[in-house]
Order: C-alpha cells, then structure tokens, then sequence
C-alpha cells in the first residue's frame, strides 16, 4: 500500500476552468497533519477575485453542461464514481492524513463518494415533468431546468464524502459547481475535481477555489453570479450564508449539526444499543453531525448501560489515522480546544465523568473517549454540539420524559430509539422532532436516504432522489390549443 507522502504535492492552486491556477494575490496557507501538526502541504488562499474567476469560468460552461443530452451526463457522472473507486487507495490514504480519520474509516467515505455519482448518474435521464390538466383549451406542462451555478461550501469532517454528496446530484441536473473545501481539508477536493475532468466533465462545470471560510467562503457565498448555494457546517456560518442569500434571492441548502438523542429504553438489548452509541458517538472522534451526543435512558437501566458504554469506550485505542486505530486525533486546534472546553465546561457544570477526558499527552490533537453522567438536560454539554467523543447521559423516569428530553434542544437532525416494543418504537419515531430517526441501530442513512434537519439542523434534503430538489427549478408551460384569436 503507498502512503499519503507519495500522492501529495507540496503545492496546490486553485482548479478553475479546467485548469490549474495560483490565486490572484498569490498566497498560500499550509494544511497539516492532525496526528503530528506536521505540514502537508502548500494550498492556494483564493479571495473574492479567485471567485469571481470560478463563477465566470461555470457561468460560461453551464450552457454547454445543461444542454448536453441527459443520458451523456450521467454516463460522465457514471465514470467519475468508477474513478473515485479505481483511486479509492489514494484518496483514502491523502483523506486519513489530512483529516485525521482512521484509514479504514476514509476507505468507507471514499466508497459513499463512489456511491452517490453512480446513484445519481442514473437519475440523469429520468428528471421528468408533468402535465396538467388545466382543460380542453391549453396543453400546459412542467421542465425541470438546472439553476445555473451552484456553490457548495463543505466541511472537514467528511470532505470527500461531502464533495460527492452535493456535486454527484448538482451534476445530474445540469448544474456547473464551484466548490470551497474547509481550509483544513482541501487535498482530496482537489483530487476529486481532477478525477471529474478525466470523466470528461467539460472544463469550468467543477471548479475548486481554496481558502478561508471569512475570505473565499464569503466571497462566493454573497456572489450575484451564483444560482443555488449547498452548505454544510455550523449554525452561526450557516446563518451568515443565509442572510447573503437572501440579498442575491437565491435557495440555500442548509445541513447544521445537532445535538442528537439515543433513547434507551428497558426492554432494549443493553449490549447492541451500547454498541451501536459507542460507534454513533466515536467513529471521526466525535466529528459527525449525526453522532449520538446524548443518551437518553430510562433510570431503571441507566446503571446497566453506562457500565457497558463506559467498557466500550475503553476499547478505543488511538492513534494516527493511517495506522487505522479505533479513534484517530480531532481534526485541528481549534476542535481540541473546543472539545476540551467543552470538558472543564461539564466538570463545572456538575457532570460526572464516568471516563476519558484528558487530551493525551502527545503531539497531534488527540482527546479520550469521554462519558458523562448525571447529566442535566439544561446544561450546556446536554444543549451545545460539541463535535467530539463525548457522551451525555442524561436518566430519565419514563416515555413521555423521554420525548420531552429527547426534543429539549434547538436541533433536529438525528435520533435514535432502541426498544423491543415496536409499538412504542414506532410512536417515538413519530414524535421525535428530526430529520432522521434510527430503530435499534444508529446511522441508518445511506445515499439513496433523504438526509437533513429539523428546527436549526437545517433546510432542504441532501441525499436520496429528494436532494435533486435542491438543484431543479420548474418552469410552467402554458400552450394555447383554442381555435381563437384571444
Ligand atoms: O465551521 P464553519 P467550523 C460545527 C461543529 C464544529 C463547529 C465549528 O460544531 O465544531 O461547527 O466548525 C466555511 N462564509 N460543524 O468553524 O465555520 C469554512 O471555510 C462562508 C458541524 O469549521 O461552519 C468551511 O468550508 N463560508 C458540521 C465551512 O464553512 C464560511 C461540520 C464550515 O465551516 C464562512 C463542520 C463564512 N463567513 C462544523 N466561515 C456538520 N454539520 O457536519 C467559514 N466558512
């Protein structure tokens, strides 16, 4: 197996039009190594002239894409999900490397990246319209028409996943992209947006324009010459990407994270759902919007379950994510400091610590696997995502305290609910205020699932047939059929 070293470059510039090129001022900023703190390599700091280039470059190719015949373009978008799995080892290990993610957990994101060009290449040809029976005298129909120019500005905790997740359906439907990777993790963006021109997607349909989240991410977010804008990442960033929107009037899809619930009930199997909460709050080091942050469970089992999360937790070893350990290191600085933050936060606020809560004395951000109990559902670890491996346990005496608590916070992307009682399965999932909601089992979407948020996890559906959506405008056609002169 090669390693990251060999595939990296020391330097990257922006991809615009087709081709490479370094940013108008000509700077760059270093992404590191998580692990080791040690530079990767040299990544162009695009600024508002560099996007002002990339929405030129997709504004004079969308013509061209939207045009070209449906069944040609998801034969494109076909070959780019064989490309992303023929460079699955490459791409995998520069993913592992730049964000910190064990290998063979970057293997798995490679392989929903995959996944989502080959889901949505076949719905290239099957965007159909309607007609409408408005009466004998008007033949009156519907097309589905790409925007135009869709920005998508993505996050570190899956970036190559991400990419996929928006530019597979923004492809499909016709649309040209300009792409912002986080400034943590832009190398496997790069790379993807190479593997899309060797699909034979034409020049200028995907653009990349690296850099800062106040400087590109701004620039391109508040640009008149973008259409639709796709976003993933923090309530505050995500609430600025909005109120730009709305000066230019365009949609915004919007994925925000959430401070999700596992409730546990008596009758649960006590050792899947530890399992399955252990993964959901572990797996990336905590850094999943759909992680389990909070375990809901009733008081008659509490003790049972916390003894088995707290085994689980323990199992994890950590360590750099090419040697593909249990857990690897957050992925920068800042989410050490705001995870650790978090940690003091819930000492203070009175919380126990059942496990973990060090960062580990070694070089590279690394933090324990961490389980809080006697957790109080109006404390700060139990209201505020804190995007880490760590757990809050909050007891509860019965269902309806459970709904109650379960639905106490400004988030609505995920829950879970582990019982044997179908019956009440089923009444929790109905009440449940989210997006998403898992039976005896965590993560339970894949790319063929509509993915998205309630209350302040966001707006619109990624994923599944229902993230078209966000990439289609409909145009109503009214033809006159009366044999009159008006
Ligand atoms: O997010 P930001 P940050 C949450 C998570 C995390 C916290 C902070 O709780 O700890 O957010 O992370 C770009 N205009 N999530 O600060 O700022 C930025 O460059 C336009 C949850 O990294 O939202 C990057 O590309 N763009 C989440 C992207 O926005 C801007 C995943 C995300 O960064 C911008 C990530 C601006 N003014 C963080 N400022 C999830 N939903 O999974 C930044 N960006």
């Amino acid at each position: 197996m090669r390693t990251a070293d060999e595939y990296i470059r020391d330097t990257y510039d922006l991809y615009v039009g087709g081709r490479w090129t370094s940013a108008a001022a000509g700077k760059r900023f270093a992404t590191v190594d998580p692990a080791t703190k040690e530079p990767l390599a040299e990544v162009a700091a695009g600024k508002a002239p560099d996007v002002d280039r990339a929405v030129a470059a997709a504004r004079e190719a969308f013509p061209g894409w939207r045009d070209t015949p449906p069944d040609e373009r998801g034969r494109i978008v076909h070959r780019i999900g064989q490309l992303v799995r023929e460079y699955r080892d490459e791409l995998a290990a520069v993913e592992s490397v730049d964000q910190g993610k064990p290998r063979s957990q970057a293997e798995s994101d490679i392989e929903g990246a995959a996944r989502y060009f080959e889901y949505y290449a076949g719905a290239a040809d099957k965007l159909e319209g309607t007609t409408v029976p408005v009466g004998p005298d008007q033949l009156d129909y519907t097309v589905r028409e790409p925007y135009g120019v869709s920005a998508q500005i993505t996050p570190w905790n899956f970036p190559a996943n991400l990419f996929a997740r928006g530019v597979a359906p923004a492809l499909v439907a016709g649309n040209a992209t300009v792409v912002k990777p986080a400034e943590q993790t832009p190398l496997s963006t790069l790379r993807l947006a190479e593997l899309c021109a060797e699909a034979g997607v034409p020049d200028g349909v995907v653009n990349v324009v690296t850099g800062f989240g106040d400087e590109a991410g701004a620039a391109l977010s508040s640009h008149p010459g973008v259409d639709t804008i796709t976003f993933t990442g923090s309530v505050p960033t995500g609430q600025a990407i909005m109120k730009r929107a709305a000066d230019n009037v365009v949609p915004v899809t919007l994925e925000l994270g959430g401070k999700n619930p596992a409730v546990v009930f008596p009758d649960a199997d006590l050792d899947a759902a530890a399992n399955w909460i252990a993964r959901a709050i572990f797996t990336n080091a905590g850094q999943v919007c759909s992680a389990a942050d909070r375990v809901v469970v009733h008081e008659g089992v509490h003790d049972e379950l916390v003894e088995r999360l707290v085994d689980r937790a323990e199992r994890y070893d950590l360590g750099q994510g090419t040697d593909d350990p249990g857990m690897g290191p957050l992925a920068s600085a800042d989410q050490l400091e705001r995870v650790t933050r978090y940690i003091d936060l819930g000492r203070e606020e009175g919380a126990t610590l059942a496990t973990g809560g060090r960062a580990l004395d070694r070089e590279g951000y690394f933090v324990e696997p961490t389980v809080f109990t006697g957790v109080d559902t109006d404390m700060r670890i139990a209201q505020e995502e804190i995007f880490g491996p760590v757990l809050a346990v909050i007891p509860v005496a019965d269902e309806a305290e459970a709904l109650a608590v379960a639905n106490d916070v400004e988030y609505g992307l995920v829950g879970g609910v582990f019982t044997a009682d179908v019956t009440r399965a089923h009444r929790f999932a109905r009440r449940l205020e989210a997006g998403n909601v898992y039976v005896n089992k965590w993560f339970g979407d894949t790319n063929q699932t509509p993915f998205g948020g309630y209350k302040r996890s966001g707006i619109g559906r990624e994923k599944g047939l229902e993230a078209l959506d966000s990439y289609l405008q409909t145009k109503n056609v009214a033809v006159n059929l009366a044999d009159d002169d008006g």
